[in-house]
């Protein structure tokens, strides 16, 4: 069985990872000391407290709110910078993270703090040997408006942005809302990516719909795709990648999705391994390889081609992705 320090000890790349969520209750105290904000609790206990997830309504309930404490672009800087601090000890290479605009400019900070103050810590982390790249994801249980406003408020700050994605509850609000928006996405020369996260009857349209309408170039989450074999045909006929989140999973829909993993990863699917919401569900990106290595019985060899899937699956650029392979 592969150890945390085996696994800790593997150049990976981190492809699914909301710098909001990487918010840890220390630091959470501390930005709403010094920007004022009563968020009710005052102790790291007391904050630890709150995180009863059992779903993802729960989750994304204590997840929001938390925000608050957000305000000034430093205060971005320093969360993307201690999230890349702990991903270098966890033996990442390259994170490509995703950040929530909306949950900040809806309560009036501008989008320039947000995205400059984030920039400036990834462009910071090449000082120890991490390079990192922002995803900026819509919130879909806001209006597609909302989406398309967000994106062209993005355009002037295109070069520090590598693609997009879409995250939040994906009940009642499918892929095909956002089509128009991810089609001018692709037109401004952004990546495309999506959750697809559901776990009940009906989410595998949703796969199929972000492969063949809005053609993703990744998926984030995804696993139930292995209902359908033809779906898992074209995605490894097209090379793309899948972002799975066992500890989040674990929390979210009570199946860390293990059986999934080792299915397609032994189909040569480009499955990854991630740490989604680390400072929430506990456990950074080391954490999710050795709890999914455990649950489904994965090989130390196994666990190498989990780690050079995310570098495939990434989108660093081919030399750099070259040297990790
Ligand atoms: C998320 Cl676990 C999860 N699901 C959907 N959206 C999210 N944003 C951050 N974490
Ligand atoms: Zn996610």
């Amino acid at each position: 069985q592969p150890t945390l320090d085996f696994v800790t000890g593997l150049p990976k790349a981190e492809l699914h990872l909301h710098l909001e969520g990487t918010l840890e209750p220390d630091l959470k105290l501390r930005l709403a000391e010094r920007n004022g904000i009563d968020i009710g609790q005052s102790t790291v206990e007391e904050v630890q407290a709150t995180y009863r997830f059992t779903d993802l309504t729960s989750f994304l309930a204590v997840y929001y709110p938390a925000m608050d404490v957000l305000q000034t672009e430093d205060d971005f800087f320093e969360l993307a910078h201690a999230y890349l601090l702990r991903a270098a000890a966890n033996g990442v290479k390259h994170a490509e993270m995703f950040f929530d605009p909306q949950a900040h400019t809806a309560r009036g900070v501008p989008f320039e703090a947000v995205v400059k103050g984030y920039h400036r810590a990834a462009a910071a982390a090449a000082d120890f040997g991490v390079d990192a790249d922002l995803i900026l994801c819509f919130l879909r249980d806001l209006s597609a408006e909302s989406a398309a406003e967000t994106l062209e408020a993005s355009v002037p700050f295109k070069d520090l942005i590598l693609g997009v994605g879409l995250d939040s509850d994906e009940r009642g609000n499918p892929p095909e809302k956002f089509t128009a928006v991810f089609a001018r996405a692709r037109e401004l020369g952004y990546r495309l990516t999506m959750h697809c996260d559901i776990d009940q009857v009906g989410s595998i349209d949703n796969i199929r719909t972000v492969l063949e309408t809005i053609e993703v170039d990744r998926i984030d989450h995804g696993t139930n795709i292995v209902e359908d074999p033809a779906l898992v045909a074209e995605v490894k006929a097209r090379g793309i990648g899948l972002t799975s989140c066992p500890v989040s999973n674990s929390f979210v829909t009570d199946d860390m999705k293990a059986v999934e993993v080792a299915q397609l990863l032994r189909d040569g699917v480009k499955i990854t391994i991630n740490s989604d919401d680390p400072a929430y569900f506990g456990g950074y990106v080391a954490d999710n390889y050795a709890a999914v290595a455990a649950k489904a019985g994965l090989t130390s060899e196994e666990v190498v081609t989990l780690a050079k899937n995310s570098f495939e699956a990434s989108w660093i650029d081919a030399e750099r992705r070259a040297a990790y392979l």
